[in-house]
C-alpha cells in the first residue's frame, strides 16, 4: 500500500454542518485516492457534555472546549470553520496566522470588509483555503458545468434560481441564532441565497448589477427561555440580476415556502439549448438541445451516475445514486487535492469575497431601492 500523508483536521462546531462535514471527512478515504488524508484529530465546541458526545459519535480523537487551543496543536493542519457567521473571520484569521489550513462554512463572513480580511490574512500566511459551498460538488451540477464550457447550450440568456425551505413558516417555530443579525449578519440572504449565488457564480458568471427586495414575514418569535425576540433578519429575499456577460437572472432564498423542505433549483437557457437542476432529484440533470430533430425535442434526462460523470466513479456502479452528504465528500476530497498540491480550489476565500459582494450589493439595493452595480 502506498504511504499518505496525513493530515490532522481540527473542526469547529459539532451540530448540522459540523456533522456534515465530518461524515466526509470519514469517508472521503473510502471512495477517493487523494495525495493527502484526512485525520479526525479535534473537534471543540463549548459545552463540554454536547461536545463529548459529538466526539465519541463522529470519531473524533479528541475535544477542546476553547478553538485557541486547536491553533497550538502540531498535529493540526487545518482548521474547519462550522461555527455561526459572527465567529468566521476571528477564527479564521488567527488560524491563518498560526499557519493553519481553512476551510469556512457559508456565507464567508458578516460583511465585504471582514471578508476581504480574510482573504488578506489567508494570502498572506501562503495556506490553501475553501469556503463550504456544497451544492457545486453534486456531479449534475458539475456536469452541466462541464456541457456550459463546451457551448453545448450555447450563449447564456437566463438564469433563473431559486432556494427554498420552510422551516419558518410557521410562526410559532423558536427563536434561533440565524435570526440575531448580531450573530449571522442576515437572514435567509446569506444562507440560502448565498448558495444560488455561488452557483450562478460557476455556472453563468460574474454578476454586474442587481436589485432586490427582502422581507421578513413573522417579525418577533419565542426563544427557548420563554421570551419574546425580535427577528431582525429577513425571511426572504429575492431579485434581479444582470452578468457581465449579457445574461440575465432572477434570484428567489426563501424559509417559509410551505412544502418546499430543501428545494434548490436552476434553470438556465442558452441559445443552443436549456439545463435544469433541482437538487431533490440531484443526480439527475435535464437537458434541451435546440438542434435535436424536430419532433424529437424535449428535455431528456440524464442520470449523473455513469462514470464519465464527475465524481461518479469514485462511488457505485451506474445507476446507483448518492446523497446530500457525498457533495461534502466531493468538495473535501478537492480540498485535500489543493493540500498535496499546494493551490486553492475554487471556491475559495476570493470566491468568499465576490459571493460578499453580491449579497451587500443586493442589502444596498433593498435599502435605495434601485439598481446597484456589484463591483
Ligand atoms: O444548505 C443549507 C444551508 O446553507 C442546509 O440545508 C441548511 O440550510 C443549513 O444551512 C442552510
Amino acid at each position: 500500500m502506498r504511504n499518505k500523508t496525513k493530515v490532522g483536521i481540527g473542526l469547529i462546531g459539532y451540530k448540522f454542518m459540523g456533522k456534515a462535514h465530518s461524515h466526509a471527512y470519514r469517508d472521503l478515504p473510502f471512495f477517493f485516492e487523494t495525495g493527502v488524508v484526512p485525520e479526525l484529530r479535534a473537534i471543540a465546541g463549548r459545552d463540554e457534555d454536547g461536545l463529548k458526545k459529538a466526539a465519541e459519535k463522529m470519531g473524533w480523537q479528541s475535544y477542546e472546549t476553547d478553538w485557541r487551543q486547536l491553533l497550538e496543536r502540531d498535529d493540526i493542519d487545518i482548521i474547519d470553520i462550522c461555527t455561526p457567521n459572527i465567529s468566521h473571520a476571528e477564527i479564521a484569521i488567527a488560524a491563518a496566522e498560526a499557519g493553519k489550513h481553512l476551510i469556512c462554512e457559508k456565507p464567508l463572513a458578516m460583511s465585504v470588509k471582514e471578508a476581504e480580511s480574510m482573504l488578506q490574512a489567508v494570502k498572506k500566511a501562503g495556506v490553501v483555503h475553501m469556503i463550504c459551498h456544497n451544492y457545486r460538488f453534486a456531479p449534475a451540477v458539475q456536469w452541466a458545468k462541464q456541457l456550459i464550457d463546451q457551448g453545448r447550450i450555447g450563449k447564456i440568456n437566463h438564469i433563473r434560481a431559486a432556494y427554498l425551505q420552510d422551516w419558518l413558516v410557521d410562526p410559532h417555530s423558536p427563536y434561533a441564532w440565524r435570526l440575531n443579525k448580531q450573530l449571522s449578519g442576515s437572514g435567509t440572504h446569506g444562507d440560502l441565497a448565498a448558495h444560488i449565488i455561488d452557483l450562478a457564480r460557476f455556472l453563468v458568471g460574474e454578476f454586474q448589477s442587481v436589485v432586490g427586495m427582502m422581507e421578513t414575514f413573522t417579525k418577533m418569535r419565542c426563544s427557548s427561555d420563554g421570551m419574546m425576540k425580535e427577528v431582525d433578519v429577513d425571511d426572504a429575499s429575492v431579485f434581479l440580476a444582470r452578468f457581465r456577460n449579457g445574461a440575465i437572472g432572477t434570484f428567489e432564498a426563501t424559509r417559509v415556502a410551505g412544502g418546499n423542505r430543501n428545494a434548490n433549483r436552476f434553470e438556465i437557457n442558452g441559445d443552443k439549448g436549456s439545463i435544469r437542476w433541482d437538487f431533490e432529484n440531484m443526480n439527475q440533470l435535464q437537458l434541451y438541445l435546440t438542434d435535436d430533430p424536430l419532433g424529437m425535442q424535449g428535455f431528456r434526462t440524464i442520470n449523473c451516475t455513469e462514470s464519465c460523470h464527475p465524481y461518479a466513479a469514485g462511488y457505485w456502479p451506474s445507476g446507483h445514486i448518492i446523497g446530500y452528504e457525498h457533495t461534502f465528500i466531493n468538495l473535501a476530497k478537492e480540498l485535500m487535492d489543493g493540500i498535496s498540491k499546494g493551490y486553492s480550489p475554487s471556491p475559495n476565500f476570493e470566491d468568499g469575497v465576490n459571493n460578499q459582494i453580491v449579497l451587500e450589493s443586493v442589502e444596498k439595493s433593498v435599502q435605495n431601492g434601485s439598481w446597484v452595480n456589484v463591483s
